[in-house]
């Protein structure tokens, strides 16, 4: 069998792989038959311990909680808390940095190797229905804080295997993984699709350009995915290098039979500013924590610049008015929803968002969407409390609400903001409390280990009073033309 895993100067064969996964189930295990939906939280960067302690759960019969590594303490106590996580599965490094929380909470914290040898030999494995939950996979949306989507193992073989041919998967692929593994791009789309088809996945902790385009450019890859903030930075760094390197990593990158873009809206200057230096069409798709991958740009054919594509075999996609009609002209914009084998089974333990999200069993994405001949447009999104910064998703409420503990803000209204690296970055207004002041240096500094650094605002704005309308209700919009 191949190698499944490059990490470092390691690598690692299907084969080894896999008897590493069935020691870690059986050392969940222990004297149980099946863990039987018990939620086992993993916290570590790409490589093969992750891939051991998720498929070990799995194997196990466990619901699997990927969480960021970048959480900050309150984010981990409420993504654990929420989910019912029993046991945490982390590296050595996230094992010190959460063992508080884990103590609090009275939760076993375990590293892989705590595990591998816990089992019995001899433990038969359970046999895991593909209708059960598979993971929970936390996103951001229009309530305060964020929802666990429950994905079931069916919903993700079918995400895998329609990708696998829509985008011509084979065991000879190559791909690097430094995207994040508590979100779909990174886990789906790279790394199960990769390992279900056996390809081999080079794992890097987290993204590092320069080794990126060191290792494309001596031809280890084959595909290569990422949100468009990754190829603004790639671009950024290769225009940086001298012009043999540069030719070498261009020459590289246009080689790979494909390269895909998605998470986020890429804009057409970075579609063609890549095209211009390495000759690839970039494959841009749209999906979401949901429903899986729902639309996307042909393997074969047109790829449109600044169009998100065709929706995708065995997916029904369709686009709605507020009043929930179907949209009988597809040049009127329209909310797109979804129905499909894809789709989730629904949000942990949240009833009201699983009422607000489906009507008459279509996922409502809160994406607005125009159709031009049978390519589907993103207009933007229906909530403008949604910002979606280098592909992470945020919620403005949720930053509101961790910024009006600070002693010096009175109000706050948080918004995105356009940008040409990040697609939005965060941006906050504030009026703040008699006598007190406020700077943005200030605000970066309290925010640290309250908030990931990604939902941290990059604008401040300190006003006399938000702009508001007639019932007292915040504009955003005004304040987006504001700022
Ligand atoms: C890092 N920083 C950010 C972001 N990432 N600020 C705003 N938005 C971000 N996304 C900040 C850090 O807090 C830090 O700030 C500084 O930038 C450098 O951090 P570093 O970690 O070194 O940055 P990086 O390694 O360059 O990370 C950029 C990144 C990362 C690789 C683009 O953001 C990323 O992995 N994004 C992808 C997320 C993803 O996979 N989303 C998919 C979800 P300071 O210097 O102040 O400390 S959507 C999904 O899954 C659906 C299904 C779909 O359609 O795909
Ligand atoms: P998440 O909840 O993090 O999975 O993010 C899903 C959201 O990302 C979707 O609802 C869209 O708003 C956005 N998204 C994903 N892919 C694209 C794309 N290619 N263009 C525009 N928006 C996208």
């Amino acid at each position: 069998m191949g190698i499944a895993l490059v990490e470092g100067v390691a690598r690692y064969s299907y084969a080894a792989l896999d008897s590493r996964i069935e020691a870690l189930a059986r050392g969940l295990l222990v004297e149980k038959d099946d863990l039987d939906r018990e939620r086992v939280a993993v916290l570590m960067p790409a490589g093969r311990n992750y891939v051991t302690a998720l498929h070990g759960i799995w194997r196990a019969g466990g619901i699997a909680v990927p969480l960021n590594v970048g959480a900050t303490a309150p984010e981990f106590e409420y993504y654990l808390g929420k989910a019912g996580v029993t046991r945490v599965i982390a590296s050595r490094q996230q094992l010190i940095a959460t063992d508080p929380v884990c103590r609090r909470l009275g939760m076993e914290a375990l590293e892989v190797n705590d595990l591998l040898g816990a089992g019995r030999r001899q433990q038969p494995l359970p046999t895991v229905e593909r209708s059960r939950p598979a993971m929970i996979v936390f996103t951001s949306g229009t309530t305060s804080k964020p929802k666990g989507a429950v994905i079931t193992h069916k919903a993700i073989h079918t995400q895998v295997t329609t990708l696998i041919k829509a985008w011509r998967w084979t065991r000879k692929d190559s791909i690097p993984l430094f995207l994040p593994l508590h979100h779909l791009h990174g886990l789906i789309n790279v790394l199960s699709c990769a390992l279900w088809c056996g390809a081999t996945v080079h794992a890097f902790p987290k993204l590092d350009v320069a080794r990126l385009c060191e290792q494309a450019g001596s031809g280890a890859f084959s595909v290569f995915m990422a949100v468009p903030t990754v190829y603004v930075k790639l671009m950024e760094h290769i225009e940086s290098l001298a012009a043999q390197q540069r030719k070498a990593v261009c020459r590289e990158f246009g080689r790979m039979r494909l390269n895909v873009s998605g998470s986020a809206a890429c804009p057409v200057r970075v579609f063609e500013r890549w095209k211009q230096l390495t000759g690839q069409a970039l494959l841009e798709r749209y999906g979401a924590t949901e429903t899986g991958m729902t639309i996307s740009n042909p393997y074969d054919g047109e790829r449109r610049a600044g169009f998100v594509g065709q929706v995708l075999p065995g997916v029904e996609a369709q686009l709605f008015d507020d009043n929930h009609r179907p949209v009988r002209n597809d040049a009127t914009p329209g909310e797109i929803r979804i129905r499909s084998g894809g789709v989730f089974q629904g949000y942990w333990d949240d009833e009201r968002a699983n009422r607000a999200s489906f009507h008459d069993g279509w996922f409502r994405t809160g994406d607005i969407a125009v159709v031009e001949d049978g390519y589907y447009r993103i207009l933007g999104r229906s909530s403008i409390d949604i910002i979606k910064s280098g592909g992470y998703k945020l919620s403005a409420l949720e930053i509101e609400g961790v910024l009006l503990d600070h002693e010096a803000i009175r109000e706050t209204a948080v918004i995105g903001l356009p940008d040409a690296t990040w697609g939005e970055i965060v941006a906050a207004a504030v009026t703040l409390k008699h006598g007190a002041s406020l700077d943005l240096a200030g605000l970066k500094e309290w925010c640290a280990g309250r908030i990931s650094g990604y939902k941290v605002p990059r604008r401040l704005k300190v006003m006399r009073d938000l702009p508001r309308n007639a019932m007292g209700k915040v504009v955003k919009t005004a304040l987006r033309d504001l700022l």
